[in-house]
């Protein structure tokens, strides 16, 4: 299975993927987790990414790609993959085209999961006192979602219009927004 997971910062994403992984026996391939490895281990790229991200922007479109090859270029997403956090722009999107063209194994599924704004917001806050990231203040959460509905809905959309896209509601527990994905993408046997 090669899943691309799309939906608003903090629609959950990363749960559910780290549940999905599981389920699917595929890699989680999350370009948030990526770029914060990069930060934490203070490599170059990770000294550029820190203050972008802190701010709620997107990081460049070179460095995404080239982090994203490298990731593909390991032996273990042959056995397929859940992707998360990418594309979060129209070029995103047909750079992942043309590497997934080049490996020879175009994605299955495209799930949006659909959150409202408001519950995003309270998610965000509830994060940002738990684990204190620096993109989820209320300012850096705004902005985020101001880009989301700037360059990543026009990928939904694009996803939308090619009959590559399937919508599941992602406000409920994490149970039964699991549930909907999985019945969605027709894998609710592992
Ligand atoms: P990401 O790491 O992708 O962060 P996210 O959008 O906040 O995460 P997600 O939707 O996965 O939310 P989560 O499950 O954690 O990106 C961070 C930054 O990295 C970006 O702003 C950007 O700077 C950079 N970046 C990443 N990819 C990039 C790209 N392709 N191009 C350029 N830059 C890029 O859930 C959030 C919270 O909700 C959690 O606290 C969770 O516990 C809670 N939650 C989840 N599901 C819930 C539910 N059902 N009910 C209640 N709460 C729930």
């Amino acid at each position: 299975m090669r899943l691309v997971l799309l939906g608003a910062p903090g629609s959950g994403k990363g749960t559910q993927a780290a549940r999905l992984k599981d389920h699917l026996q595929v890699p989680h391939i999350s370009t948030g987790d990526l770029l914060r490895a990069e930060v934490a281990a203070g490599t170059p790229l990770g000294l550029e990414a820190k203050a972008i991200m802190a701010r709620g922007d997107l990081v460049s479109d070179a460095i995404l790609l080239g982090m994203l090859e490298d990731r593909f270029s390991r032996e273990d997403t042959r056995a397929g993959f859940i992707l998360d956090g990418y594309p979060r722009n129209l070029a995103q999107a047909a750079a992942l085209d043309a590497l997934l063209e080049k490996l020879g194994a175009p994605f299955d599924a495209a799930v949006q999961l659909e959150v409202d704004n408001e519950q995003i917001i309270e998610r965000l806050a509830g994060r940002a006192q738990a684990e204190g990231r620096a993109d989820d203040s209320p300012e850096s959460v705004r902005h985020r979602l101001n880009i989301y509905d700037q360059q990543t809905a026009p990928v939904i959309a694009f996803y939308r219009d090619h009959g590559q896209l399937t919508v599941v509601d992602g406000v409920g527990s994490l149970d039964e927004v699991f549930a909907r994905i999985v019945k969605a993408i027709g894998r609710e046997q592992p």
